[in-house]
């Protein structure tokens, strides 16, 4: 087999949102692509972390020590850090949302910048032990007119996010991103300690053949749910949809951001409010998704158009192909909601 030859005009991720930028014209003044770019090292530097962690079993509980004897801090407490640091230390923040963190962070005049970043460092973080797919998902808003940067600057409907993304850490690291037009994929190249653009302009078909819901809750769910699963479990016509449920939100929506279906977390009996966070977690997939020509709901309305009253609510989430989250929706018009 004849080797091809090596391409030499790779695209980074680097080059690409710079790109991004010279289309944007003198408006854009590169604070959003020195922003991208510090968010690229902390993948980097988490990506090594994980990587190690399922060497070494770095995964242990905060508070033990290792044979150094050096404080052991758990991966995502870790990658928290690694974030903190590097978003502070990139001057374009103004504040700060970490999933780890019960108080959202104010940057100081001295590092302030206009961006404000929500996150969730290492999400799914309980499966790494299992090698199961890990990630970490952020959104960034940039701060109100005339704000120096205060709680309320975050509290805002995520159609005000300027970007969002994921970074999945697998046998590679993926790093998906929107600066909303269009969503692409980059594939982390150890060697080169480059994102390279691998999957141009992700779109969701507007349908799909997999469901992923955690159906282990299926005696919680409320009436529209149970009745839209039936209907793609027992279909009149046609086959019935694949299950497919890693139990893990960055490895379930790149799967569903690029083979389609539909990808659910309801709110039910159990988790009234849902499980997964808005700010940090349904906000950014939710951008992604749209961006990417699909829809994202809580059952009844747009995620995107949700007022956050505090930095850590949860919301009940449905995302994926259109037809498919439009099929739930129905079934939220015509069946009992809740009891
Ligand atoms: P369940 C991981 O703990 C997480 O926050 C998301 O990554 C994932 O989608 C969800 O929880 C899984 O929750 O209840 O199905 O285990």
């Amino acid at each position: 087999l004849t080797e091809e030859p090596p391409s030499t005009d790779l695209i980074t991720l680097t080059r690409h949102v710079l790109n991004d930028q010279l289309r944007l014209g003198a408006a854009a003044t590169g604070d959003l692509t020195l922003l991208l770019t510090a968010i690229q090292v902390t993948s980097k530097f988490i990506a090594t972390n994980v990587r190690k962690a399922r060497l070494i079993n770095l995964v242990g509980l905060a508070g033990e020590t290792n044979v150094q004897g050096e404080e052991q801090k758990k991966l995502d407490v870790l990658s928290n850090d690694i974030m903190v640091n590097a978003l502070r230390a990139s001057g374009k923040t103004a504040v700060l949302v970490s999933e780890e963190l019960d108080n959202a962070i104010i940057i100081e005049e001295r590092y302030r910048g206009k961006y404000c970043v929500v996150f969730d460092p290492l999400d799914g973080s309980s499966n790494i032990d299992a090698g199961v797919n890990i990630g970490t998902i952020f959104g960034i808003y940039e701060v109100r007119p005339d704000s120096k940067g205060t709680i309320e600057d975050v509290l805002r409907p995520g159609c005000e996010m300027v970007a969002a993304g994921y970074t999945m850490y697998g046998s590679s690291a993926n790093l998906v991103l929107s600066t909303g037009s269009g969503v692409n994929g980059y594939t982390l190249d150890a060697a080169l300690g480059e994102f390279i653009l691998t999957h141009p302009d992700i779109k969701i078909p507007p349908r799909g053949k997999i469901y992923s819901f955690n159906e282990g809750n299926s005696m919680y769910f409320y009436p529209p749910v149970t009745a839209y699963l039936k209907s793609i479990k027992y279909p009149s016509t046609g086959n019935p949809y694949s299950a497919r449920y890693i139990g893990s939100m960055v490895a379930d929506v790149h799967r569903t951001l690029l083979y389609g279906g539909i990808f659910g977390y309801p709110d039910d009996r159990k988790s009234k409010k849902g499980k997964l966070r808005l700010l940090y977690e349904a906000f950014p997939m939710a951008f992604l998704t749209e961006q990417a020509g699909g829809v994202a709901t809580t059952g009844t309305k747009r995620i995107l158009d949700i007022v956050p009253t505090s930095i850590h609510e949860r919301c009940p989430v449905f995302l994926g192909s259109k037809d498919d989250v439009k099929d739930v929706m129905k079934f939220y018009e015509t069946e009992p909601i809740a009891q």
